[in-house]
């Protein structure tokens, strides 16, 4: 859970190379976000330190002359940790480490160990367990290989065969850790699987999904829309569970809304295979609710990264309706209603913002219903709260065989209820 709240903080210096192709908005947006990202850890950031120059040294990331420097500052400023603002490789890591004479995290890292402290459910945790797995197996070959020989020689207890290492007992250790986990995971995906295609027929299949960089205010919406307790936090990835609810108070159809994790540039290769996962659900939703933070001067950026994400997790196709959101604090409310006219831009905090955005759900749900007659014969009565949860009943008649049914719903839950009610379903000539 939460440990935000350490006895002791860790300083730490963000750091970052700035190559010639970045500008300079684009590069301080990102360290600022690093920094977010280390506070979110509860680090306290003690100060930056960069560099331009024409590429990452291949060797330690920053250049000589600077890792001299980074060296000396950090035993002036005694930081426990350096921050770099990008996904280095496991030698630059190393090397960097030994030369500076500190830890050193890269971004992905910084993500992963906070996806780690905030994962709650069996499933996010198995889920970044992975991930971290996948993360740390080449940095420890990569560890290993500076030990050398001597790891060889020393005695290991259980399971290693002859010539063996240290190093390919431990690879093949988490090879096994990472097959395990996904056999777990595979396992509650089916239960989930299973749970959602009951519930959509039970429910109903009016869904949609808020989706958006992490801390655009997605929760907030999620509790103005449905009256739940989903938390709310000024931190990055406070969510990483997906959430479902209805819309309060309850619209015909019924339309159910799922929170979900935030993104965030540079995602880490294996949480992206996570986020998928974790999105399936929401990827199911007729409609994505993007919502974006429109009081960061950086928010065109996460709008697209958002996008790039969704794009790459099959969700390019769901319509979308852009939210803007945060306009209270900031941003060009009639710049962003020019550029994006059939947004919507609002204040999570503002009731009357809250009851345009659910009307606008509901009018979308409510565009393409169709309208149909429906029998339901006495011996079919257990269908009929599924009739009356996913369609508006109009009218309604009743005779000695069953009841007549008039109603407006979507088309595949009208398909859907004539498939459950079989051939009695199909409209009888009315007597
Ligand atoms: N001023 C203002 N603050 C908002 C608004 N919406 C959300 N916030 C604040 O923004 C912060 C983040 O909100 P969340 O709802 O947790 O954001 P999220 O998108 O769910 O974030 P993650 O779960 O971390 O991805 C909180 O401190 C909210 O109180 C808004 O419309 N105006
Ligand atoms: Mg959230």
């Amino acid at each position: 859970m939460m440990q935000d709240i350490d006895p002791k903080p860790k300083r730490a210096i963000v750091a970052a190379v700035q190559r010639p192709s970045v500008s300079d908005v684009e590069f301080e947006a990102s360290l600022t976000e690093l920094r977010q990202l280390a506070k979110t850890l509860g680090f306290e950031v003690a100060g930056r330190f960069t560099q331009k120059r024409a590429g990452f040294d291949a060797a330690a990331y920053f250049g000589t002359g600077k890792r001299e420097e980074l060296r000396l500052l950090r035993e002036q400023d005694a930081v426990d940790v350096i921050l770099i603002d990008h996904e280095i490789s496991p030698s630059q890591q190393f090397n960097l480490a030994k030369e500076v004479g500190c830890e050193v995290m890269d971004r992905s890292m910084v993500i992963l160990e906070i996806f780690h402290r905030h994962a709650a459910s069996r499933y996010a945790r198995a889920q970044v367990e992975i991930a971290r797995l996948g993360y740390m197996a080449p940095r420890m070959r990569e560890a290993a290989k500076e030990a050398g020989p001597k790891d060889r020689g020393r005695s290991g207890t259980g399971g290693r065969s002859g010539g063996e290492s240290h190093g390919e007992l431990d690879r093949r250790k988490i090879r096994d850790r990472i097959a395990e986990l996904q056999k777990e995971l595979d396992g509650m995906g089916l239960e989930q699987k299973t749970q959602r295609t009951r519930r959509r027929e039970r429910e109903g299949l009016a869904r949609v999904a808020l989706v958006g960089y992490t801390n655009a205010g997605k929760s907030t919406l999620m509790r103005a829309l449905t009256g739940s307790e989903v938390l709310v936090a000024n931190k990055l990835f406070a969510t990483l569970d997906t959430t479902v609810r209805a819309l309060h108070p309850e619209t015909v159809p019924r339309v159910l809304v799922s929170d979900t994790v935030g993104f965030i540039k540079n995602l880490p290769h294996g949480l992206v295979a996570s986020f998928k996962s974790t999105l399936d659900e929401a990827l199911e939703a007729s409609l994505l609710l993007h919502v974006v933070d429109a009081s960061d001067a950086g928010f065109e950026r996460q709008l697209a990264v958002t996008e790039e994400v969704l794009g790459e997790i099959g969700a390019k196709d769901v319509p979308r309706l852009v939210v803007f959101n945060k306009i209270d604090r900031g941003g060009d409310e009639w710049a962003l209603r020019a550029k994006y006219p059939d947004s919507i831009v609002m204040s999570a905090k503002r009731e009357g913002d809250v009851a345009k955005l659910r009307e606008a759900i509901v009018a979308f749900f409510q565009r393409d219903l169709v309208e149909a007659e429906l029998f339901l014969p006495w011996s079919a009565q257990k269908l009929r709260g599924q009739i009356f949860a996913t369609c508006t009943v109009l009218e309604e008649r009743a005779d000695a065989e069953g009841a007549f049914l008039r109603v407006r719903g979507e088309p595949e839950a009208v398909a859907r209820l004539r498939e459950q009610l079989g051939e009695a379903g199909t409209i009888r000539a009315r007597s």
